[in-house]
């Protein structure tokens, strides 16, 4: 069920419980575990006293106290020496006493820490590999959603050597959007002036008959209003113009699965709307049975919580939001074309004006389906995640 990475204050974290970074006292401390004491108030730490400290690996819960969540648990990570002691095992033991007993607690969404990654020494990015994995694990097989909040790290970031080529994926997709937008506006400017021409003789004769009869306009002028046209063109600074998106592909009657309809063929708007096209619903459903994944299996692939699924299923006008409609999609493995299909049948488009659109597109056309992959490099860039959020 879904997981994401997030940017927070995890005192901040809206969950129905929120794990604890502490030491073995559980007393509190610096770090994440000196954040939570002061968020939950003192009697957090009156209920700890009770509670006779706790081993690395092992997690202990309480109430929330002040924070908004309804439990606090308090994980003791290994600290780390040389990753020759235990440190890993110790870890993974972390996420899955908490997860289990979050679980037991009937707990729908947990917000981690990066347990060990601060006081305690775990390299960063290790940290978050055994973090991810481990979660993900435990995620194939229980309905939970689940946050990993890192907080002041940039270990996931765009700049790092990680994510190099699809920095420059971007940067290439962006230029040629870029040099496209430019295209078209200088084919605009020229048609524009192609149009003064053709079109400032006529209207001086139709609207003004008197004046075209006793003075007839000089070519010479039209001419000289050309070429200052053309200089604008080619002396004016050119100034870079926001990208725009491209037009959204709306779905088409031609887009229907059993043949080419147009909108010729439809006798009046009702009958039109009697025979719309398939669905975003409809198509998923359909392709959901085509792949031979149950419900389940995708939208559990799909980064996607149960009751969301459910809510799509039961409609089949459901439009959902742009990051549910791409995550079914790439579940479902569509390859770039069909998944261009299916998401404009939820209004939306694929464009190389918008960073997660690139990212997607970077993915797909490797043939990389992962969407945990592709939420890590989404998350590194700053764009919406795919899945429920
Ligand atoms: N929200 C989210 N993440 C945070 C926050 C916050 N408010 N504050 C820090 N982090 P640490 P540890 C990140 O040191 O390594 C305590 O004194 C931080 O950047 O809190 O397991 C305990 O009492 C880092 O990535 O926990 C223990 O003695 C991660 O949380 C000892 O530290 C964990 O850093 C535990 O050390």
């Amino acid at each position: 069920m879904p997981f994401f990475l997030i940017r927070n204050d995890i005192t901040r974290m809206h969950t129905d419980a929120v794990v604890n970074a502490a030491n073995k006292t559980l007393l509190g401390g610096g770090g994440v575990d000196g954040a939570i004491h002061r968020a939950a108030g003192p009697k957090l730490l009156a209920h700890c006293l009770t509670l006779g400290g706790c081993k690395t690996g092992e997690a202990k819960i309480t109430p929330g106290f002040n924070m908004s969540c309804k439990y606090i648990i308090h994980t003791v990570g290994p600290i780390w020496k040389d990753g020759a002691h235990g440190e890993r095992e110790a870890l993974v033991s972390c996420y899955r006493s908490s997860l289990a007993l979050a679980l037991e607690n009937g707990c729908e969404s947990v917000a981690f820490p990066l347990i060990s990654a601060g006081v305690y020494g775990y390299p960063v990015e290790e940290a978050i590999a055994v973090a991810e994995e481990t979660i993900r694990t435990f995620l194939d097989d229980h309905d939970m959603t689940v946050y990993l909040v890192l907080f002041d790290t940039n270990a996931v970031s765009a700049g790092t050597e990680r994510f190099r080529e699809i920095r420059s994926y971007i940067d290439d997709a962006y230029s040629d959007a870029f040099a496209e937008t430019e295209k078209r506006r200088s084919q605009r400017l020229r048609s524009e002036t192609e149009l003064d021409f053709i079109g400032s003789a006529p209207m001086a004769n139709f609207a003004m008959p008197q004046m075209a009869e006793s003075k007839p306009p000089k070519k010479q002028g039209f001419i000289k209003k050309i070429k200052e046209k053309k200089e604008d063109l080619s002396l004016a600074p050119s100034k870079p113009e926001p990208i725009r998106p491209e037009p959204m592909e709306m779905p088409t009657f031609c887009d229907s699965v059993d043949g080419a309809m147009s909108p010729a063929d439809f006798s009046s708007l009702e009958d039109a709307l009697s025979r719309l096209d398939e669905s975003f619903t409809q198509m998923l459903l359909r392709k959901i049975d085509e792949s031979g994944m149950t419900d389940a299996q995708c939208y559990k692939k799909a980064n996607i919580d149960r009751k969301l699924f459910s809510k799509i299923r039961s409609d089949i006008y459901y439009k959902p939001s742009k990051s549910t409609a791409v995550a079914f999609g790439v579940a479902l493995r569509m390859p770039l074309d069909e998944l261009r299909s299916f998401i404009a049948k939820a209004g939306f488009a694929l464009s190389h004006a918008s960073k997660f659109d690139i990212i997607v597109e970077y993915y797909i056309s490797r043939g990389v389906y992962d969407i945990f992959e592709i939420n890590d490099t989404l998350f590194a860039f700053d764009q919406m995640l795919l899945g429920t959020q």
